[in-house]
């Protein structure tokens, strides 16, 4: 028998009719997503044919050149979910501060925040690159949204996903009952369902970490990876080392077939590389929604109350069982 053709929007909408109550709005702000992963993805498809490789002489709120793909995808983002009259207030990695919606549409009930190409120094080399995004409802009193909007826990995301254009385009995400993927499909302009319900293996055979930083890591760092280096058949060691230096692209590979990725502390970031808001946060709500489990080294990623939009957190997730263990190390238990 041939396989269900399900596109995004039938899964969707097929998950709305489990809530009564449900209005359609978070559907259809579901559905803006595909659609602006759909643009992203063309463009970040043909970048290596056009000029829009290469830099815009512009700087972001890090510093860091701003390639034309990121202020690209960071417009469409915006672009295609101003007008909706679905969100209060968005944030995005590429802009200094919280991003209000125009004066001249409404505001709605939920929060968007959004890397919009992360990874993006990956793009001249057509590595993996990725959009990560995370979704909140509006908390604040007004009628738009404010920075506190911006600054909820984790663990109150209410859905939260990413695109991963690579060998294929895919859309993963979770509204918190289980983890689905989707992979586009040029010929009919869908995303059709090709992961009906990810589990992340208990334990995986994969680490992913920048040893090019080891001299600068922790005690506790460094012992579990030279653990994980060690010869035991019982415990399925050594593990393989896979980093590929975008975010998207390890994380989805340690989902999907197991593993830990690790981008710790050290004494020169001691707060991490990665952001907390529009990073690690949405990646540690599909990672716990798909069995898997998200650590700074001594809490849950989705316990930390963030502090402000653009703060750094190390992070260590994938596998249970390998977070658990790289926590033992980290906090001198091992
Ligand atoms: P490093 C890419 O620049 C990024 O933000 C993430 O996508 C990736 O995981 C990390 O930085 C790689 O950092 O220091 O290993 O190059």
């Amino acid at each position: 028998m041939s396989p269900k053709l399900v596109t995004i929007e039938r899964h969707i909408t097929d998950t709305q009719r489990k809530f009564p109550h449900a209005t359609g709005e978070f559907s259809a702000l579901l559905n803006d997503l595909a659609f602006a992963a759909k643009i992203i993805g063309r463009e970040v498809n043909k970048a290596g044919l056009v000029d829009v490789l290469g830099f815009t002489g512009a700087t972001n709120v890090h510093g860091e050149e701003v390639r034309k793909l990121d202020e690209y995808a960071d417009e469409v983002m915006f672009r295609a979910l101003d007008h909706t009259g679905r969100l209060c207030v968005m944030a995005s990695e590429e802009r200094e501060d919280i991003i209000p919606i125009p004066k001249k549409f409404k505001c709605g009930n939920y929060v968007l925040l959004y890397d919009p190409l992360d990874g993006s120094s990956n793009i001249d080399a057509n590595v993996s690159i990725g959009t990560i995004f995370s979704i909140y409802r509006k908390i604040s009193a007004g009628e738009c949204g404010t920075l506190e909007d911006c600054l909820q826990p984790g663990s109150d995301q209410i859905a939260a996903g990413y695109i991963i254009y690579g060998s294929s385009t895919m859309l993963v995400f979770t509204t918190g009952n289980g983890v689905c993927g989707f992979t586009y499909d040029p010929s009919v302009g869908e995303f059709l369902l090709s992961h009906e319900n990810i589990q992340i293996p208990k334990r995986g055979k994969i680490y992913s970490v920048n040893e090019g930083n080891s001299a600068r890591w922790n005690e506790g760092i460094k012992k579990y990876v030279e653990h994980l280096k060690q010869v035991d058949e019982e415990t399925n060691r050594p593990y393989s080392s896979r980093y590929i230096g975008s975010l998207v692209a390890d994380f989805h590979r340690n989902l999907l077939y197991g593993g830990i990725f690790l981008y710790p502390a050290d004494k020169k970031s001691p707060h991490g590389k990665l952001r907390l808001v529009y990073e690690a946060n949405p990646l540690a709500f599909i990672v716990h929604r798909a069995g898997g489990y998200a650590s700074n080294g001594g809490q849950r990623i989705l316990d930390i109350k963030p502090e402000s939009i653009h703060q750094r957190t190390p992070l260590i997730i994938g596998s249970l069982e390998d977070v658990k263990d790289a926590e033992a190390f980290i906090q001198g238990k091992r």
